[in-house]
């Protein structure tokens, strides 16, 4: 078990919520002892290594194993014809366990680089090996390789994600001022530093996974129902993450086969998913497509949106990428229309990645809202301020709190972007086109039962127990503070123990929803333990407390007093030594103390059924931002890049400044990343991905970045959540790809629709 100590990191200050601490972690992270998932030290594992699918999509013949099977140190070679006996398990949303049968190795191809086989031998260079030596005979049959395919057709009407008020299409016929524009993006993906993988180890019915998880509770559940054995038995180990971004929030295929094959040889098994498997084990963003229309006044007030989305899916799940998440929030608007549809391809389901929904569809309604200022001639940051929304025109509810604009004023501000030329191409910088542009964006508050346990030990350490997950994002550094200021104690006297299913149930490291609601989960617990200690040196007859004539006591920097000026002063130690205390346990949910029924309790850590939308409530809650992006055009060369941003955020109120401000950063440069670089390519012939690797999948890297203005404008939001913090995680990427885009138009007086904007689309 991981018991992480923060030490000294900054002032005492610094330890309590709202400082400035840093990730006491991340030490362990770059000296390389923090254990990942794959370096779980295991006597006797064996080494799995899958093989995949090289058509887009047919029927498997038959399979020839024999060639690996006799290679050396080869156990087994498991395929589409061996019965693992696994069943299918139940959805996120906690739907009943399907009574069918789940086969992670199919017999059926839907899409290129599906997982088919696994080779496990003693070593991973003999599975490598021999893994090379399995040969299929497929029975190919027709496929659609992506949504540009003319096979593709229309797709499918999503329902759920139709959204109309007033009479978009007649408002939009009577405007003055009309545009229409068609947006898209490619296929994108995590790449987080880590790749997949696991080490699987049964005992008896009773199973152990290391695994990197966004969510070790719902990924224990999914488990113990494929394998049929009770969700006690099922253990999820994920101390350290090296990134997610949505990629680990669920098992997947390859962790299926992994225990099975631990099981069928009855030792554990590793499996190390390859960086190039990575691209088609689980799904990254969708490509997407869009067309937006805006009518207005000819002073620029909005009349009417009307939204037309799609997104590619697989052939055998619909993931929508939904083009229409931020759509409806931006802007006041009488008159709206969205739809969003999805179009089966043969590609591995793709999933969420960083502000999925939010993230595409900021990018259309922005880039749509700049086009619209320049058909108005009008300044692009005058019109959103002028169609400011003062409510949620789609849920008609009042927002909680909504600090967007101070955040296009205050970010205005710091950018300068009163120096600005409204006409394209009329900034220049010796043979650099410069131009700038503005991307709002935004992201829902979600909520969900989370429940964390203080423990007082006897030498007054206080640790916070919890099965949530840090993957970068600081949980355990802001568990750390929470607890340091509702006990009393110093933060050098707080561990924190996450990472573990085995551990108090919590919400999902995902939809930005943890920080809000485990905060209030420890907090509560940490209140209560507080609380109790009190109450106990007050009553009990052998402590110092018990004749002090006192009837209420003090807790401050580990030591509990009185507020007489001369009554006595005792640590947290000294105090448990009184009580005769060995420790003290206390465990509270953030939402709601209410005894319940273990089973409910279960559903609500290991499946959606509880998670709480934005408008669950009086209010409709969301986290705002505004983008100032600067780039510089080479006006021979075309290339593009970004000289300086400023992004200014309402997230309410931050438990620790400095983790936040590195996760708005880490957002913009992913933003950076998806508008000048990332595109995954499909071969049309095959549906391969071509570029399944990080030479050719280009991220950015440190000379891509500029200096990164970030500003919080935010307000403390008690309705979003115990502490008044609104999410954080992946606001700061939405909005990103349409500053950036803006600005290039604005530089070059060309519109790229279709991102990344390459050079080659420039010149
Ligand atoms: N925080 C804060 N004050 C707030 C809210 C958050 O100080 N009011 C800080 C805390 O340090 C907290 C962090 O921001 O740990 C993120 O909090 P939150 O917004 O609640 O997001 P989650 O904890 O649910 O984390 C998930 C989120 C998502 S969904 C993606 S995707 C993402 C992200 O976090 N993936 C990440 N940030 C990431 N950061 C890293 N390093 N690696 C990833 O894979
Ligand atoms: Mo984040 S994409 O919700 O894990």
């Amino acid at each position: 078990m991981t018991i992480m100590e923060p030490r000294k990191h900054g002032s005492a200050a610094d330890g309590m919520v709202g400082g400035r601490m840093s990730r006491f972690e991340g030490e362990l992270k770059i000296t390389g002892s923090a254990t990942y998932a794959l370096e779980y030290p295991m006597e006797d594992a064996a080494h799995a290594v899958l093989v995949q699918s090289t058509i887009a999509a047919g029927r498997i013949v038959s399979v020839d194993t024999s060639k690996a099977l006799a290679m050396p140190g080869v156990l087994a070679v498991l395929t589409p014809e061996d019965d693992l006996g696994l069943r299918a398990c139940g959805d996120w949303m906690g739907s009943a366990a399907k009574d069918e049968p789940y086969y992670p190795l199919p017999k059926v191809v839907q899409f290129n680089g599906q997982s088919i086989a696994a080779v496990i031998a003693e070593s991973r260079e003999q599975a490598s090996e021999a893994a090379k030596l399995v040969t299929f005979t497929y029975e190919e049959t027709p496929s659609v390789t992506s949504f540009h395919d003319p096979n593709a057709g229309e797709g499918k009407l999503m329902p759920n994600l139709v959204v109309n008020w007033g009479d978009a299409e007649a408002a939009l016929a009577a405007a003055a001022v009309r545009i229409e524009a068609t947006y898209e993006t490619p296929r994108e993906y995590h790449v987080a530093m880590e790749p997949h993988g696991l080490v699987a180890k049964w005992d008896g019915d009773e199973l152990t996974i290391w695994e990197p998880s966004q969510w070790s509770h719902g990924m224990a559940r999914m488990y113990a129902e494929w394998f049929s054995v009770p969700y006690e038995n099922v253990r999820i180990v994920s101390p350290f993450i090296g990134g997610g971004f949505g990629s680990k929030g669920q098992p997947l295929a390859y962790g299926a086969v992994a225990v099975a094959a631990a099981k069928r040889l009855g030792r554990p098994v590793k499996l190390a998913v390859t960086r190039p498997q990575n691209f088609t084990s689980y799904g990254g963003r969708a490509a997407t497509r869009q067309t937006i229309s805006l009518g207005a006044t000819k002073d620029g007030i909005l009349q009417s949106i009307v939204h037309r989305g799609m997104s590619e899916t697989s052939i055998y799940m619909d993931y929508p990428e939904q083009t229409g998440a931020a759509t409806p929030v931006l802007y006041k608007v009488e008159n709206f229309s969205s739809e969003h549809r999805v179009v089966p391809v043969n590609t591995v389901t793709p999933g969420a990645l960083r502000g999925p929904g939010k993230n595409p569809s900021s990018y259309g309604i922005e880039c749509a809202m700049e086009e619209l200022a320049y058909a108005l001639g009008m300044d692009p940051l005058e019109l959103r301020l002028k169609n400011y929304a003062d409510h949620d025109y789609q849920s008609g509810k009042p927002w909680s709190t909504r600090q967007l604009r101070e955040a296009l004023t205050e970010g205005a501000k710091a950018f300068g972007w009163d120096r600005r030329s409204h006409e394209p191409r009329s900034m220049r910088d010796g043979n650099q086109l410069v131009g700038w542009g503005i991307g709002c964006g935004t992201f829902p508050v979600i909520r969900a039962p989370s429940e964390a346990m203080i423990r007082v030990l006897a030498d007054g350490t206080v640790e916070v127990v919890s099965g949530s997950i840090d993957m970068g994002q600081g949980t355990y550094t802001i568990l750390a503070q929470t607890a340091a200021e509702a006990m009393g104690v110093p933060v050098s006297q707080v561990v924190v123990r996450l990472g573990d299913s085995r551990l108090p149930g919590s919400a999902i490291a995902g939809g930005s929803m943890l920080a809000g609601s485990i905060t209030g989960a420890v907090h509560k617990a940490a209140i209560a333990a507080r609380d109790e200690i009190v109450g106990l040196a007050l009553n009990t007859p052998n402590s110092p407390f018990a004749g002090s004539g006192a009837n209420t006591l003090v807790v401050a920097d580990g030591e509990i007093s009185t507020t007489l000026a001369d009554g006595p002063k005792v640590t947290i130690a000294e105090m448990m030594k009184a009580l005769g205390r060995e420790h003290l346990e206390i465990r509270r949910n953030t939402l709601s103390d209410d005894a319940q029924e273990a089973a409910e309790q279960r559903r609500a850590w290991t499946t959606m059924a509880r998670v709480m939308g934005p408008t669950m409530g009086e209010f409709s809650m969301h986290s705002w931002c505004a983008h100032f992006a600067e780039v510089r055009v080479d006006e021979a060369f075309g290339t593009v890049r970004v000289s300086r941003m400023v992004s200014a955020f309402d997230c309410g109120r931050l438990y620790n400044p400095k983790l936040v401000e590195s996760q708005w950063r880490g957002g913009i440069i992913m933003g950076i990343g998806q508008a000048l670089l990332e595109e995954g390519l499909v071969d049309p012939r095959n549906g391969r991905t071509i570029n399944n690797n990080v030479g050719d999948y280009l991220v950015p890297t440190n000379s891509d970045i500029p200096d990164l203005q970030v500003i919080s404008v935010g307000v403390p939001d008690l309705n979003a959540s115990a502490l008044g913090g609104k999410g954080v995680g992946e606001v700061g990427i939405v909005g990103v790809a349409p500053s950036i885009a803006n600005a290039v138009f604005h530089a070059t007086g060309k519109r790229v629709r279709d991102l990344p904007i390459t050079l080659e689309k420039l010149i």
